[in-house]
């Protein structure tokens, strides 16, 4: 393990006995189910109290955080660190990217293996692990990618899913025709292949064949720059796919994750599909839709405009992004990544003349949270509890995490973010701590960001300064068959192969229409400092907070101030429910 020097001299063993307690005083803890005002003690890298008044041992590092919010570090749930894709290979690798993850208050992600067509899936992920195992600086987990189809795949996705691998989703493409795209006969395999492993199935949801049809005629056209791009593959390309994907998991019997949704449309077509099907469907979007808009495809500039290239394309509809927020915050969406993909100009330059070999992706793993906040917090559109839901908490429910990630609670891992809602900066390249040489979110200015950052008890982000480990984080096994994916089998259940019956829909995914409305007013008292002395979201007295899960995510009446009037009544009822509705494995 090395420490990164440029802002500490002392040794990694040093680092850590020194750090092996930690007292967070004075804070507002947030989790997705409710805040307290409430200290943290910290010891040997996991969480052992929460409460007031707690007995601490003599010598232990008190951080004070008075007006701030103690919430879990960020889930960043899809990352492209050291791709190789399109002759170019992603330039934040293991080591730069959970740097800049840190940095931004995300102290786990999920990276994809993506094995070439015919590669073995096992070899891909030895790949994987031999490039990140020594680089990442905070815990990370793996999905794979399903990018071809045989008997030996459906074997080694088997075998991935031990606890020698420690796998639990695979990632299927429905675009990237030749190179990773399945046909509509593959997915349906591979998705009765996950329902079979209780694993759970993603996919990327466009219409890969529509987009080469689309790319042949533009390029004949002459439309050879950036602009092409977001031409080839518009929104109905994108619905079709999370149509059709929707559809080919009923027939499967598969619960599935739909990986970054762009658009308005996209989100409709998901949100028809759960009032009509059972397993349950999860939808991810990403900082990138949230904080700009398809406009910059048009700018001038090659270099500014390959920047933006990804897929599916940001939306050229201005109020995508108010919508995605508003999306996140009722449920419609479940999860925010950044699909972190990042390529110097010189790379992007490989489609300078013909837009489809433009390396697709862009950054947003250190900018994440603070793009969310200021779009969502800020605005008053999403509270700080949903805020910890979709940027931790859901993911670490989806992929089998929790309650060790993404919650502060006795137990948990000591993976803590201290965060300055007053806190001003201004996003660029010139000072963000990626590798790559540009980000799609320059120029904004964002109120709120991570003062402290603690990843497994040491504080990597200490009062601003970044204090990082290289290969301080380790590797996370993801069991399957996730209680919250899959429910919990009660007596009498079918199997899971059985067909689902079309007429009884289950509560799984019932669309849930639901509301997260703050009370504004008490919500600006939260940011304002920690003034409002009872819980804001669900803990009107004592401190001990609810079962995971038992917030409901998908029918909330949340409201802070009925919150704290005690009106709250759902304290007592104990169900399970999972991000994006109940599940009780009956589906
Ligand atoms: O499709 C993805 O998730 C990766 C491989 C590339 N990035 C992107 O453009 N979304
Ligand atoms: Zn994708
Ligand atoms: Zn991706």
């Amino acid at each position: 393990m090395t420490i990164d020097t440029t802002a500490s001299s002392v040794s990694g063993i040093n680092i850590k006995s020194s750090q092996n307690r930690l007292l967070i005083k004075n804070g507002r803890v947030v989790n997705d189910d409710g805040m307290e005002d409430a200290d943290v003690y910290i010891e040997d890298g996991v969480i052992k109290q929460v409460g007031r008044n707690l007995i601490i041992p003599g010598g232990t590092r008190t951080i004070d955080a008075t007006g701030k919010l103690v919430m879990p570090g960020g889930i960043d749930p899809h990352t492209h660190f050291e791709l190789e894709m399109m002759g170019a290979k992603s330039v934040d690798d293991f080591y730069k990217g959970t740097r800049a993850a840190v940095a931004g208050g995300t102290t786990t992600v999920i990276d994809f293996v993506l094995p070439n067509k015919g590669q073995s899936l096992i070899e891909a992920y030895n790949n994987w692990r031999q490039k990140a195992d020594g680089k990442v600086c905070c815990d990370y987990a793996l999905h794979v990618g399903v990018t071809w189809w045989s008997p030996s795949v459906r074997n080694e996705m088997e075998m991935l899913t031990n606890d020698q691998y420690g796998v639990n989703s695979f990632k299927m493409f429905m675009a990237y025709k030749d190179a990773w795209m399945l046909n509509d006969y593959e997915l349906q395999c591979a998705l009765e292949a996950c329902t079979e492993l209780q694993a759970l199935a993603q996919v990327h949801a466009e219409n890969g064949n529509i987009i080469a049809r689309n790319c042949e005629k533009l390029l004949a056209a002459g439309v050879t720059g950036p602009e092409g791009h977001p031409r080839s593959r518009d929104e109905e390309v994108e619905a079709e796919a999370v149509n059709r994907a929707c559809v080919i998991a009923n027939q499967a019997n598969s619960p599935l994750y739909i990986v970054h949704i762009m658009s308005k449309s996209a989100i409709q077509a998901l949100q028809n599909a759960r009032t009509r099907q059972r397993p349950p469907l999860y939808g991810e979007t990403l900082a990138a839709t949230v904080g700009t808009d398809g406009s910059h495809y048009r700018n001038a500039c090659f270099r500014h405009a390959a920047a933006h290239v990804l897929s599916p394309p940001l939306r050229a509809d201005p109020s995508t992004p108010q919508a995605i927020v508003e999306a996140l915050a009722d449920d419609s969406l479940q999860v925010i990544g950044s699909d972190n993909c990042t390529f110097h100009e010189k790379d992007k330059e490989l489609g300078k003349g013909n837009f489809t070999k433009i390396p697709n992706g862009v950054n947003g793993v250190e900018d994440r949270m603070a793009i969310l906040w200021q779009k969502a917090v800020n605005t008053g559109v999403m509270d700080p509890c949903r805020f910890v839901a979709v940027t931790s908490a859901n993911a670490a429910k989806i992929f089998n995490l929790w309650p060790q990630k993404g919650r502060v609670e006795a137990g948990s891992d000591a993976d803590v973010v201290v965060w300055d809602p007053r806190l001003q900066r201004t996003i660029s390249a010139a000072t963000h701590h990626q590798a790559v040489d540009f980000n799609i979110f320059e120029g904004q200015e964002v109120v709120g960001s991570p003062q402290y950052v603690i990843v497994n008890g040491r504080v990597c982000l200490d009062d601003g300064q970044l204090r990082v480990a290289e290969g301080f984080g380790k590797f996370l096994k993801t069991p399957v068959n996730c209680p919250y994916v899959y429910g919990l089998p009660e007596p009498g259940t079918p199997p899971l192969d059985e067909p689902p019956s079309p007429d009884v829909p289950s509560p799984a995914h019932v669309s849930n229409g639901g509301s997260h409305s703050p009370d504004l007013k008490l919500l600006n008292k939260h940011l304002e400092g920690v003034s409002v002395t009872s819980s804001g979201c669900s803990t009107p007295t004592g401190r001990k907070m609810r079962e995971p899960g038992q917030r409901d995510l998908q029918n909330s009446t949340f409201s802070i101030s009925k919150e704290v009037e005690g009106l709250d009544t759902k304290t007592s009822v104990r169900v399970r429910n999972p991000p994006g509705g109940k599940s009780s494995g009956l589906w």
